[in-house]
């Protein structure tokens, strides 16, 4: 039998490694879109580099989405590239509509045009949720996004139902909670602050500086969040789905599970330092996962501490391989 062929963009992020990998076991053909980069940034998929494909290509480019699709024919097409980090879509909102929102047209319409049988993925996120309008939040609770990057992802969700509506395409929206891994990028809240812990303890760091301690974010691991984006696309029928944990916790309680796991006071290193403040925050957010529970029989399966204690665990294990220790 043939194997069945799925495409990722945004490959060399942290859920596409994810997804690759997690495909692959899966018997899949991997076909990953990567932007050309002056400097090879491959660390996330060095490992499986010889067991999956991946082709040049760009969300800002309609003809090379439209090529890869011609040339490599996938049965499926997960859309995870994006610019994704929130404080960035403030200094450069126009760039993150056109990838993070009209991104989503340009792969939508090489899917309609190519092959409209193929099985479309669209990486929403909780933070359309913004203010939040209701808790726990629902596949129903109305949008209110706070910042250019929630913005972009609340048209990338409406684009993705329309062509679904529109053309008949499977294609599919999982209205992701926020999920972290030892992968996650170092700019975001828990791998800073587990980055640092490492550091601190290896006496490498005395302070680690933080924007605001109070906010509160459903977080799982993003290992179990791939699983979630593959069942969506077995479905019988096309729909979108929420995806967490049902918990929430504030950023002084991650601040707490990661200093006491290496035996430390998170008050004594932790100071509030405004550049880390957001023009407009996203306060509270948590899910209501029974539509992927009951539908998906999707559940998570690391807990919050677990979670945060892998990531402590992997940054002290890296600074010491990097360092000699
Ligand atoms: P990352 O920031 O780790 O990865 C983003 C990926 O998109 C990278 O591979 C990046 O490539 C690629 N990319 C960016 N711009 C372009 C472009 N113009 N053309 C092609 N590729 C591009 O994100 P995550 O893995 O954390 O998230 C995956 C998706 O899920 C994103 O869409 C994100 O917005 C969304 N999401 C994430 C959540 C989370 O908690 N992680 C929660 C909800 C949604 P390069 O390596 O070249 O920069
Ligand atoms: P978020 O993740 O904005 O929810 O988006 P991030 O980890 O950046 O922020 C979470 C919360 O922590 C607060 N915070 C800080 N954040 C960062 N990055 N750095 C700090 O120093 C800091 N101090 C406090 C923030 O104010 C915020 O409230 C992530 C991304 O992966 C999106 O792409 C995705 O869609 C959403 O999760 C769901």
């Amino acid at each position: 039998m043939t194997k069945r062929r799925a495409l990722i963009t945004g490959i060399t992020g942290q859920d596409g490694s994810y997804l690759a990998e997690f495909l692959l076991s899966q018997d899949y053909e991997v076909i990953g879109v990567v932007r050309r980069t002056s400097t090879i940034n491959f660390a996330r998929i060095q490992h499986i580099q010889d067991d999956i494909t991946l082709v040049s290509g760009d969300l800002l480019d309609q003809g090379s989405l439209i090529a890869i699709l011609s040339e490599y024919k996938p049965q499926e097409v997960y859309n995870l590239a994006a610019q994704s980090f929130v404080p960035a879509s403030w200094k450069q909102p126009v760039f993150t509509g056109e990838v993070t929102a009209l991104g989503v047209t340009r792969v939508l319409e090489a899917v309609r045009t190519v092959d409209p049988t193929i099985r479309f993925y669209q990486a929403s996120s909780s933070e359309m949720f913004g203010k939040v309008r209701e808790v726990p939040q629902t596949e129903t609770t109305p949008f209110y996004p706070r910042s250019p990057y929630g913005i972009a992802k609340v048209y990338g969700h409406w684009i993705t139902i329309n062509y679904r509506e529109s053309y008949n395409l499977f294609a599919c929206s999982g209205i992701l909670f926020n999920h972290e891994s030892p992968r996650r990028g170092l700019e975001f809240v828990t791998r800073k602050v587990t980055h640092y812990v490492a550091k601190i303890k290896l006496g490498m760091e005395t302070q680690l500086p933080l924007g605001n301690l109070d906010s509160k974010r459903d977080w799982g691991y993003a290992g179990d969040y791939v699983r979630a984006m593959w069942l969506m696309l077995q479905q019988d029928k096309p729909d979108d789905y929420v995806v967490g944990t049902g918990e929430t916790h504030a950023v002084r309680e991650l601040c707490e599970v990661a200093f006491s796991y290496v035996g430390l006071n998170w008050e004594d290193y932790v100071t509030q330092d405004p550049r880390f403040m957001r023009p407009a925050e996203v306060d509270l957010l948590v899910s209501n996962p029974n539509k992927a529970r009951h539908v998906l029989g999707w559940e998570p399966e690391v807990s919050f501490k677990q979670l945060i204690e892998m990531m402590v665990e992997s940054d002290l294990e890296q600074l010491k391989k990097e360092h000699n220790l």
